[in-house]
Order: structure tokens, then C-alpha cells, then sequence
């Protein structure tokens, strides 16, 4: 099944992964919040109607772990930090129209209507399960109480989830020599009765779900495992005070009221939140149920460590309650800071409130976050990679066009001069637009930013071909033809890169003299001529200096050194990792049967021979399909002295929209050769029959040779 292109005459909402209410917000966080927002304004940039919802995850045992550490209680804890994120959003532009959290009314009604809806529908049944128990602490461990190897990959694992591994949701009982979190003592397992949602009976709906799923390409195809594997019924109660009750005053064993884990009513948060957001500003304006119990458009923007929640327990829920199913997922890669993984306990972390505090305007990170890993790539943040950002682009690409053209428009013409765009211009900004469009419907942001910096740099040469400061006395109406063009796309690019920069378009908006909102602009007023006058325009992008930077990352790496000089090793595993503390946790690493490897060359080659061997750490630039060449694709590959093209067999491996930006490895002194008309100047190196693309584990750069 294929979905209509955006815009559709349904109204959307796009949502973001709750955030657990139980520390401070980081880059992490910020990276999935940023990207979503800036798809919920692109998608209202193309005329869509949306709203962007979201709210604070308050249950569960992320929460109670951390509460119960610091001595308070849960609901006290839980607010205060609700508190802050609802502060902090808007200071990066993070404009949600409605942030609620899930122990709020709504919420609680919600999840219990539906919770009670499935029982009547007969998809929840009772069963007699091993839950781990702590004697010492006289306390059953839930989830995050207990720790554990991973049944399916070995690696080391949460109650209820494997998060330094495979990733998947792990069902009470599942996790191997499990130990309590409370006391480090070996749990062990008592009988208790639990209710279990049938997710075994939707097996069959989930896979015609997948087939229409758009998104990210993990989130549409991991899935597809996991039914194959098959599907597992759903605990979801647990023994814990802290949470929603079970509907109908139901209790556990010792009589007391049985309560929902929390990954049932935290989605169930995207549908409360959107009805809050629609009793707001009246149903009039924004249905609530026209897009959860009708035919709207739902997105989901979430990390890619919970992806089994949002494809598979959700949908299920969703179908067997009688509600809409999302149209799209999309799943963010992990961020790393300087190469290692981001950990909240050692302070290798770039926090929400230390970037505001070092003055950093948030349009920048935004800006950074966008268009460095799309939302599907992980993300290396380095200081120095965010300098060379803002420096390269912001400033030198986006800042310098918008300012010279202005300038020179505001000291020749006092504003926009009089004469139409030409035709060349005009279809430049028209193809713009297209790329827009289609990345929005690819959930591309990255796409969509790369599209308005391409443009303004189209300016910079524009302006640069022209010479109009030599043209105002030898020919002036060239010279206004050539400003008037300048202005047209300096309009264009405020309306194309408000999504991700929507202060920074806003000034650029007032600057060529525009009253209003440029969030309310749609694309096709990136063609409508400016007004007839404007002031003198001001720069709107700073560099960024090399001994800020030098000292920004001083900074950082002491903080890390002293996390890790109090750190007593146990802290690493403090509850309030967020983000994995490997890099790249994500993808199940696997090991070859070596029955299945080409054997080991017995030949061996001299030094002098591997030296002959040119091979240089590329950056794809672009990646297309050959056209008739059924796995051909042809890839420009940057390796600092040139970009080069070369073709490779990787149409039906990999998603080639995902590829540009991502570093790889090219042998370039390799002969040329010509495959479907198409010349190849290079070989990228891959791994293996899924042609796995070779890259470099730290920071090389761009062209350094391999040794
Ligand atoms: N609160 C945070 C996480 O696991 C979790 C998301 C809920 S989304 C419904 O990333
Ligand atoms: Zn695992």
C-alpha cells in the first residue's frame, strides 16, 4: 500500500519518543526532538495540516529506579523534571502544540479505556509467570531492579530490555543470571500471576502493517525478524505501586491493585496529548479524532532502541483497541561525542542547558543536528565537526549570500529592485522546492536543509558570475536584474530553511521587509515577490573561532576525566543511561561461520605491494540507481583532492537516499572501467554479501590514505 504524497487532506501529527522524567536533557534527546520538529514545520511548509505533540514519561521503573535513589517520591520527582523539559523545549525552537505528561488525567482515562477495550475484545489473558525477587530487599525487581545476560545475543541486559545489544525488549523472567539492582545480589524467582496482551494473534496485521510503513529503512525492515521469528504474548502489569492501575480495581496475588508497565500507557501519551491539543484550541481547528480514529496522518519519530515498541506492541494495540495506525516511523541512529559513546554517568554528554549557557545560538545545533546524519545515521559530535558546520556553511554559504545580496540590494536599490526573476532563477528555486518536497516525503531533513544551503550557495555563484558592482554603471538594468534574482532567492531560502533555522529565517524575513511569520509561508512563496523596500540588513551567523572551539573541548574532555576519576566503576551503570554507552549498540554484530568464509590467501604480498595500493577515506556526496543495471549504483565520492564517480553494486543493499554524508573507504588508484555508460574512477571497499561499506572507526579525514 502506498500513502498519498504530502500534502493529503487529512490532518497529521508528528510525535516524538516521551522523554523519562528522570534527569537532565542532553544531545541525545535534543537530536530526536530537533529533527522531529523540523519535519512537523516542513510538512506545514508544503501546506499540510499537523500538529506536534509530545510529553513527559513519568512511570515505570527509569523513574522509580532514580526516585527511590535520591529518597523521593516518584510522582514529586517525576513533576520537577517534567517541569524543566517543558521550559527547555522552547528554547531550542522545539515548539510541540502540546506537551503533556503520562500521569496526567487524560492520560491515565485513556490507557484504561483502551486497556479495558482489549480485555473486552478477549486479547488479554492471565498467566502464571517467574518474576525475579530480591529476599533481601523484600522486594519483587522489575525491569530496571534487575540486571542480567541476554537471552538471544549474550550481551549484558536490563530486565526488560537489551540494551547494549540486540536491542530487544526482553518479557519478565527472559533475563539470564539475573541480579538485583538494589542490593548486587543474585535474584531469584517467585510465582506471580500477570495479565499478557495476545500479540501472538496480530502476527498476521503487523506484517500488512510493515508492507505500508514508510520511514526509515530500519524501522521498516528489523520488524520483519521478529515476526518471522515469531511473536511472543506481552506482559503488561507489573508489581509496582508506582504507575497506572489496571482498569476495574483488578489486584495481584497479595491483593495488591495490579499496575500497567509502562510502555503501555507511555504511547498511548501520543493520542492524550493530541486530544488535549484538540480541546484546546476546539475540534474545529484540530480533530483529535479524526486522526487517531479516522483516517489522519500519524508519524512517529522515536530512537532506534525502541523500535519493537513502535512496530510492534503499539500497532497491536492500536489495531486491537480499534484506532488509526501510524503511517511512518522513523528511527534516529545514537549520538557519540569525539568518537566514544554518549554516557550520562561519565559525563560525556553535551547538555541542553551547557550549550544555551556557552551563548550558542539553538538554530545552530539544529542546523548541525538536521543536516550531519539525516535522522537515520548515528551522529559523531566533535566541537570541531560543529565549527566546521556552522563556519563552512551557516556562515560562509548561507550567511554570506544572504548579506552581500542584501547589501548590495539595500545600498543600490534601497531594497528589491523593480524587474521580474528571470527565467533561470526562477527555475532554480522551483527545482529547490521540488527537492523539498520530495525529501519531506522521504522524511528526509537532512535532504530538506541541503536543499536551501544548495540553493543560497547557487546565490553566492550567481552573484559571482555576474559581477553586478561592475555592471551598475556599464549596464544598470543588468546590474537589477541580477540583485532583483539575488533577493527572490535570499526569500526562497528563508522559507526553505525555516524548518530547521526558523529564528534565523525569521530575521532574515524582517530583513528583506517582510511582516508575519515565515513559519506560516508554504513553499510557493518562496516565489512571491519581496517588498519594494527594505533597511540596511545585518549579518546573522557568527564564525565560530579555533581557540573556542580548543577550549569548549578542554573543557569537555576534563569533565569526562573527572566523572571518571570519582567514578567507581558501578556509576557506569546508573540507571539514567539514556543513551548506550557504546557507539554503535545498536546493530547485532555478527559473526561469520568461518564454514561460510572465502579461505585465507595462502600467496603473501610484500609491503611494497600494499603500498601500491591508493586507498583514501572518501565522503559520499550523492548516490543514485543506474537506470536498466539491476544492481549498479553511481556514487560521487568526495576524497579531498576531487570527487570521484564510481559505480558500485549496492543498489539493492542499501537505502541510497541514507547514504550521502556517510564516510567510506575507496581504493583510488584502481583501473578505470565503464559499467552501463557510466564511467567508475575508484572502488569503494565493502564487507561481505550485504556489501557491508568499509568506514573508519575514529575522526580521519577526508582523503588521508589508509597505511
Ligand atoms: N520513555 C524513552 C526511551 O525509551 C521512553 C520512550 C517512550 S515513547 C512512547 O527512549
Ligand atoms: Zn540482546
Amino acid at each position: 500500500m502506498s500513502h498519498e504524497d504530502f500534502p493529503t487532506d487529512e490532518p497529521a501529527v508528528v510525535t516524538c519518543g516521551l522523554p523519562y522524567a528522570n534527569g537532565d536533557l542532553h544531545i541525545g534527546h535534543l537530536r530526536g526532538y530537533i529533527g522531529a520538529d523540523a519535519f512537523n514545520r516542513a510538512l506545514q511548509t508544503l501546506g499540510q495540516e499537523t500538529a506536534y505533540v509530545c510529553g513527559s514519561d513519568m512511570h515505570g521503573t527509569p523513574v522509580a529506579v532514580n526516585a527511590e535513589q535520591q529518597g523521593v517520591d516518584p510522582e514529586d520527582f517525576a513533576l520537577e523534571w517534567h517541569d524543566q523539559y517543558e521550559e527547555t523545549f522552547p528554547k531550542f525552537n522545539v515548539d510541540f502544540d502540546n506537551y503533556g505528561h503520562t500521569h496526567d488525567e487524560t492520560n491515565t482515562e485513556l490507557t484504561q479505556d483502551i486497556v479495558r477495550k482489549l480485555d473486552d475484545e478477549g486479547y488479554i489473558y492471565e498467566k502464571e509467570i517467574q518474576v525475579a525477587y530480591d529476599p533481601e530487599a523484600d522486594q519483587y525487581l522489575p525491569d530496571r531492579y534487575v540486571e542480567g545476560t541476554c537471552p538471544y545475543c549474550g550481551e549484558k541486559a536490563r530486565g526488560d530490555e537489551c540494551d547494549e545489544g540486540c536491542q530487544r525488549h526482553l518479557e519478565p523472567g527472559e533475563v539470564e543470571d539475573p541480579t538485583s539492582t538494589i542490593t548486587g545480589n543474585p535474584a531469584e524467582y517467585r510465582e506471580r500471576t500477570h495479565k499478557f496482551f495476545e500479540v501472538s494473534e496480530f502476527s498476521d496485521f503487523l506484517t500488512e502493517f510493515l508492507d505500508g510503513l514508510e520511514g526509515t529503512s530500519n524501522a521498516r525492515n528489523q520488524p520483519r525478524q521478529w515476526i518471522e521469528d515469531g511473536l511472543q504474548d506481552w506482559c503488561i502489569t507489573r508489581d509496582m505501586d508506582w504507575g497506572i492501575d489496571y482498569p476495574n480495581g483488578e489486584t495481584d496475588d497479595s491483593g495488591d491493585d495490579l499496575v500497567l508497565y509502562v510502555w503501555v500507557d507511555a504511547p498511548i501519551e501520543y493520542i492524550s496529548s493530541t486530544k488535549q491539543y484538540s480541546e484546546r484550541v476546539g475540534t474545529d481547528e484540530y480533530d483529535w479524532e479524526q486522526v487517531w480514529k479516522g483516517d489522519g496522518e500519524i508519524m512517529h519519530i522515536i530512537g532506534r532502541d525502541i523500535i519493537q515498541h513502535h512496530t510492534i506492541f503499539w500497532p497491536a494495540m492500536l489495531e486491537g483497541a480499534e484506532y488509526n495506525k501510524p503511517r511512518g516511523i522513523a528511527a534516529t541512529g545514537f549520538i557519540t561525542i569525539n568518537g566514544k559513546g554518549l554516557s550520562t554517568s561519565r559525563n560525556r554528554a553535551i547538555w541542553a542547558k551547557e550549550y544555551l549557557d556557552e551563548g550558542f545560538h539553538p538554530d545552530l545545533l539544529r542546523y548541525y543536528l538536521t543536516t550531519t546524519g539525516g535522522l537515520q545515521q548515528d551522529v559523531d559530535f566533535s566541537w570541531d565537526a560543529f565549527q566546521e558546520t556552522v563556519n563552512g556553511e551557516l556562515v560562509g554559504t548561507v550567511g554570506n549570500f544572504w548579506y552581500r545580496s542584501l547589501l548590495f540590494a539595500y545600498r543600490n536599490y534601497e531594497g528589491t529592485p523593480d524587474a521580474d526573476v528571470s527565467e533561470e532563477v526562477r527555475e532554480r528555486i522551483e527545482g529547490a522546492i521540488g527537492d523539498v518536497r520530495e525529501n519531506v516525503n522521504d522524511y528526509s531533513m537532512r535532504g530538506v536543509g541541503q536543499a536551501a544551503t544548495r540553493l543560497a550557495q547557487f546565490g553566492n555563484e550567481y552573484i559571482q558570475r555576474n559581477e553586478p558592482w561592475k555592471l551598475t554603471d556599464e549596464d544598470p538594468e543588468a546590474a537589477a536584474q541580477v540583485i532583483r534574482d539575488c533577493v527572490q532567492i535570499a526569500k526562497a531560502v528563508a522559507v526553505l530553511l525555516e524548518p530547521i533555522t526558523p529564528d534565523k529565517a525569521q530575521e532574515l524575513w524582517a530583513q528583506i521587509g517582510e511582516d508575519g511569520d515565515v513559519a506560516d509561508a508554504h513553499l510557493e512563496d518562496a516565489l512571491e515577490a519581496p517588498p519594494r523596500n527594505f533597511d540596511e540588513p545585518g549579518e546573522l551567523f557568527e564564525k565560530i573561532e579555533d581557540d573556542r572551539v580548543a577550549d569548549l573541548t578542554e573543557k569537555l574532555e576534563e569533565r569526562v576525566a573527572a566523572a571518571a576519576d570519582d567514578d567507581d566503576e558501578t556509576a557506569a551503570a546508573d540507571a539514567d543511561e539514556t543513551e548506550s554507552d557504546d557507539s554503535d549498540t545498536g546493530e547485532s554484530e555478527g559473526m561469520a561461520d568461518t564454514d561460510d568464509l572465502e579461505p585465507l590467501a595462502d600467496e603473501r604480498i610484500g609491503f611494497d605491494d600494499f603500498q601500491e595500493l591508493d586507498i583514501r577515506v572518501g565522503r559520499i556526496e550523492s548516490a543514485e540507481g543506474i537506470e536498466g543495471a539491476d544492481d549498479l549504483a553511481r556514487l560521487e565520492v568526495d576524497i579531498g583532492f576531487e570527487t570521484r564517480q564510481v559505480v558500485a553494486g549496492i543498489k539493492q543493499l542499501h537505502d541510497l537516499d541514507e547514504l550521502p554524508g556517510e564516510k567510506c573507504v575507496l581504493l583510488a588508484n584502481m583501473e578505470k572501467a565503464e559499467l552501463f555508460g557510466v564511467e567508475s574512477n575508484g572502488m569503494i571497499l565493502a564487507a561481505g554479501e550485504e556489501a557491508d561499506l568499509l568506514t573508519t572507526h575514529g575522526d580521519a579525514a577526508v582523503g588521508e590514505k589508509i597505511r
